[in-house]
């Protein structure tokens, strides 16, 4: 079996690529690890920058969204007992855009398989990647039906099968570095059924830990709580979430956050890698395959989408007209954008955890980095620059 591009992973970035080369007739092999069922259900992010939300609607993969997305104008930080809203539109024009991850996925998916007749195998076993060095790579796996190998010639390999994938130690074995940074933090991810407390994305600064609110629809809500690494997600009962939430979120004159049924409770350790290139010979990886960052800047989907636009092009332009300079410039492009994010996250950690680190000189210098974000317009629009993102910098 051949095909011109193998895509390994079924998640925003590989569907996006996947999806680009459809549009240009360019046909290509999507593996996925998982069923299809699972990745459109696994709930992650959920908030778009707009110009990644313009990328998507420039390649036709924006109708859905478009229609049904949130719109965030404003954040409110949460500290001193007083609430302080950063209303970033009135700054800027510029909104966040609202949309769960696993609609977009069932939105990519639809439109590469359904429409765009793309090919698509779920729940393949034991992926394996081969002569990615050379002109004539090929991709094996176990085939869910038979159990039998099944081995696929190629051009290139998009490597984009996310934090736990095989494409990353391709190519840190041989071709590239990867660079680590660990926070030494844990956060309680939660997603509970229950509507927003407040219109917009609230970060709780606060000497017991930083707590978060994510809204994601009128009937679910993400909520975010500071613990320990590692620390086990049945040490918070249902009454500790709540009491925590409400003790670090509370803030004089706001209403009092409106409980529900916790849906999903898991401890992510605070950490972040680059991949230094992020291709080798043929094969280009994109997104968390190449790059992870915490979600303290809610920036994993947005990178991993960035790659992608860059990647369906680069590829479309040299297999449709020989045109290699996209795929050479490609790494160098993202990892620009990739250590920027990786440099915000590291700012705004230290914003989120500093009142919280037990050390009062830490405490005092963060909270006066937050007091400035309302006194000195200068630095509330270096703050919203980065948050909201920006096409410009990068010559996109
Ligand atoms: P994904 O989405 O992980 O997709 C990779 C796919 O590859 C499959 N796979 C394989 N396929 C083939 N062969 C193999 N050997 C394979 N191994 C794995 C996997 O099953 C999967 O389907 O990576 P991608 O496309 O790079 O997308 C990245 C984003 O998913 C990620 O960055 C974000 O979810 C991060 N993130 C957030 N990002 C934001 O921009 N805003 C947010 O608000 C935000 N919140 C979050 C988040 C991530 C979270 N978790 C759980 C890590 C909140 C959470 C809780």
């Amino acid at each position: 079996e051949r095909f011109p591009v193998v895509v390994l992973g079924a998640g925003p970035a590989g569907l996006t690529v996947a999806n680009a080369l459809r549009a240009a007739s360019v046909d290509c092999l999507v593996l996925e690890t998982e069923s299809r069922q699972f990745v459109e259900q696994r709930p992650r992010a959920g908030v778009l920058e707009e110009p990644v939300v313009r990328g998507l609607e420039r390649r036709g993969l924006a109708g859905n969204l478009l229609r049904r997305a949130g719109r965030h104008t404003a954040c409110e930080f949460r500290f001193d007992g007083a609430a302080h809203r950063l209303a970033y539109a009135d700054l800027t024009g510029r909104h966040h855009f609202v949309y769960p991850q696993p609609l977009l996925v069932t939105d990519l998916i639809r439109e590469y398989a359904d429409v765009r007749g793309g090919t698509l195998r779920f729940e393949v076993r034991d992926v394996a990647l081969h002569d990615t060095d050379t002109d004539h790579p090929s991709v094996s796996y176990v085939c869910p039906e038979t159990g039998r190998r099944r081995l696929v010639h190629c051009d290139f390999v998009a490597g984009c099968d996310g934090a736990r994938g095989v494409s990353r130690s391709v190519l840190t074995a041989r071709h590239a570095r990867i660079a680590r940074h660990d926070y030494g933090i844990g956060w309680l991810a939660l997603l509970a059924e229950t509507p927003p407390s407040a219109d917009c994305v609230l970060f709780g600064v606060h000497p017991g830990g930083f707590a978060g609110q994510m809204p994601r629809s009128p009937e679910v809500t993400r909520f975010y709580l500071q613990c320990p690494p590692g620390d086990d997600p049945e040490n918070w009962p249902h009454e500790r979430v709540w009491s925590e939430l409400r003790r670090r979120l509370a803030a004089a004159g706001t209403p009092p956050l409106a409980e529900g049924k916790l849906l999903e409770k898991r401890v992510l350790d605070m950490h972040d890698y680059v991949v230094e290139p992020m291709a080798a010979g043929r094969l280009f990886l994109a997104g968390d395959a190449a790059h992870l960052t915490a979600p303290i800047a809610a920036k994993g989907m947005n990178l991993a989408l960035h790659d992608a636009f860059l990647l369906g092009d680069a590829l479309v332009a040299y297999l449709t007209a020989g045109d290699d300079s996209g795929l050479a410039g490609y790494s160098a492009a993202c990892l620009r954008r990739v250590w920027d994010y990786q440099e915000f996250s590291q700012w705004l950690s230290d914003v989120y955890h500093g009142a919280s680190s037990g050390d009062p000189y830490r405490a005092g210098t963060t909270l006066a980095r937050l007091r400035r974000l309302f006194a000195s317009p200068a630095a509330a629009s270096a703050f919203v620059e980065q948050y909201l993102g920006t096409a410009d910098h990068y010559g996109d």
